[in-house]
């Protein structure tokens, strides 16, 4: 943690072997990349990028890399068949953030009643006033991702509400850095990768059924990702890495008494099992897409929305961390998003018919214009993504 908030002012890092050997990264003075090379690749440059780059990777998720000016071709949107009555949509973590701006954007445009699945009532009740999203605009209900009890009561509680699912985002996380041991969640995984992952990857399995029923025109899964979360980029190369290695940890349940706290087997590490947890999310928006896309119609994506680099994720992190964060995004990295820039990125994975493509990571470039992007080799395995699956089925209790 202490190197972490000292890696913000120095840049006393070793190059990492997998960058070394990554074709993308340049020898140079900072985790052997070119910070100006990267901020090209990572997020400045929409304007398509070479065949060559696009060519780099046969994924399930494409380097196309294009500004989406046109719309994609939306399979689930039979001719005629568009219904007038508001979207509904679940956003978990609500109450603050991106999830909290996206809430405001899509209610503000007056064609969504947006579901606020958060842990704190209150708390999000006053978000929601104080964001000024209409009474009319928006349901609270509880959901705690850190216990499967509660993601399943949340599931009952909203089949009975009587409204439809015509999207659900999976926006929540919680990180923490400055932790020297592990918390666990209520049924013993470590806190990080069961909130963000395995609560997210229950509640999506429960709700794929009412997505599935939703008679809306577009309907979208959406798990939100993270470039920290891929080693394809310089912010994720800086220490320490995502990797889920073999998996031992996962299928070992995570609990830190017979089995390591962490997905690959190793040492706790708060900021590791974050990054982890959103490989995690990136693998299971694509295996979703690889299992059900066809069959179903439904959307499934991730993104990355931009660096926001003031919202509550950070609040574990040591106070110089919370200070220099911000600045070193906006003036240095500068990939710097504000909440509201978020929320509205968010918000057209959500609604935009020139988003409706399933299987894509979407990322956003300088000037704000949408392109598929490229995810890591680690984040695209979809050997991993099945194995990730499969051993996540069996810790919710689904297989
Ligand atoms: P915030 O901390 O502002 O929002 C996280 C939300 O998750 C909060 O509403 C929080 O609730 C909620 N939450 C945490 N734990 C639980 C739980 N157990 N059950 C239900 N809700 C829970 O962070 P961000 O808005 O930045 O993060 C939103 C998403 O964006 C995350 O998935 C994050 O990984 C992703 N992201 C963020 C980036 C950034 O730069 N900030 C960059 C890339 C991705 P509460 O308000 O009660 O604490
Ligand atoms: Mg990173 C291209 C530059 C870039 C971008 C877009 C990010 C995004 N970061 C970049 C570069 C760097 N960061 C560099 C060069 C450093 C070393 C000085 C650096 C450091 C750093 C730290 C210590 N960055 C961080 C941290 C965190 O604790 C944040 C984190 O990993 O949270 C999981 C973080 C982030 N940097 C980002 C983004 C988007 C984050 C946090 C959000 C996230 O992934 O959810």
């Amino acid at each position: 943690m202490a190197l972490q908030a000292a890696s913000l002012v120095s840049s006393g890092f070793v190059v990492p072997k997998e960058a070394k050997s990554n074709a993308s990264f340049k020898d140079s003075s900072l985790f052997g990349v070119s910070l100006s090379d990267h901020l090209k690749a990572d997020f400045s440059s929409s304007a398509p990028r070479s065949k060559r780059e696009s060519n780099q990777r046969v994924g399930a998720v494409r380097a196309q890399t294009m500004a989406t000016a046109s719309p994609a071709v939306n399979r689930a949107v039979p001719e005629g068949k568009k219904t007038l009555r508001k979207g509904s949509v679940v956003i978990t973590g609500a109450s603050s953030g991106l999830g909290l701006a996206t809430a405001k954007a899509l209610a503000e445009t007056g064609k969504w009643h947006v579901i606020m699945a958060c842990r704190d009532f209150l708390k999000a009740e006053r978000a929601a006033k104080s964001a000024g999203i209409a009474k009319e605009n928006y349901t609270i209900m509880h959901l705690d991702l850190a216990s499967l009890d509660s993601v399943r009561q949340f599931v009952d509680n909203f089949r009975r509400s009587g409204r439809p699912l015509d999207v659900l985002v999976c926006n929540a996380a919680v990180y923490l850095p400055t932790a020297k041991d592990p918390t666990f969640t209520a049924e013993g995984f470590e806190l990080s990768v069961g909130t963000n992952h395995l609560g997210h990857f229950l509640l999506s399995r429960l709700l794929l059924d009412d997505l599935n029923k939703s008679d809306y025109p577009s309907k979208r899964l959406i798990i939100v990702g993270s470039i920290t979360g891929n080693t394809n980029t310089l912010a994720g190369n800086v220490p320490p890495k995502a990797n889920l290695g073999d998996l031992r940890g996962l299928a070992g349940g995570l609990n830190g008494l017979n089995s390591s706290s962490m997905i690959d087997g190793g040492e706790f590490d708060g900021a590791k099992a974050y990054k982890d947890s959103k490989v995690c999310n990136m693998l299971t928006m694509q295996e979703f897409h690889r299992r059900f896309h066809e069959e179903t119609g439904i959307a499934f994506a991730s993104l990355y929305p931009g660096c926001i680099a003031t919202t509550g994720l950070f609040r574990e992190h040591i106070p110089l961390f919370r200070l220099l964060f911000p600045p070193f995004q906006k003036y240095i990295t500068k990939g710097f998003v504000s909440e509201d820039e978020a929320g509205k990125r968010l918000a057209q994975v959500v609604s935009d018919p020139s988003l409706a493509k399933s299987g894509v990571y979407w990322s956003w470039n300088k000037a704000s214009a949408s392109f598929e992007n490229q995810l890591s080799q680690e984040a695209s395995d979809a050997d991993k993504a099945r194995k990730v699956w499969e051993i996540s089925e069996k810790l919710v209790g689904l297989a």
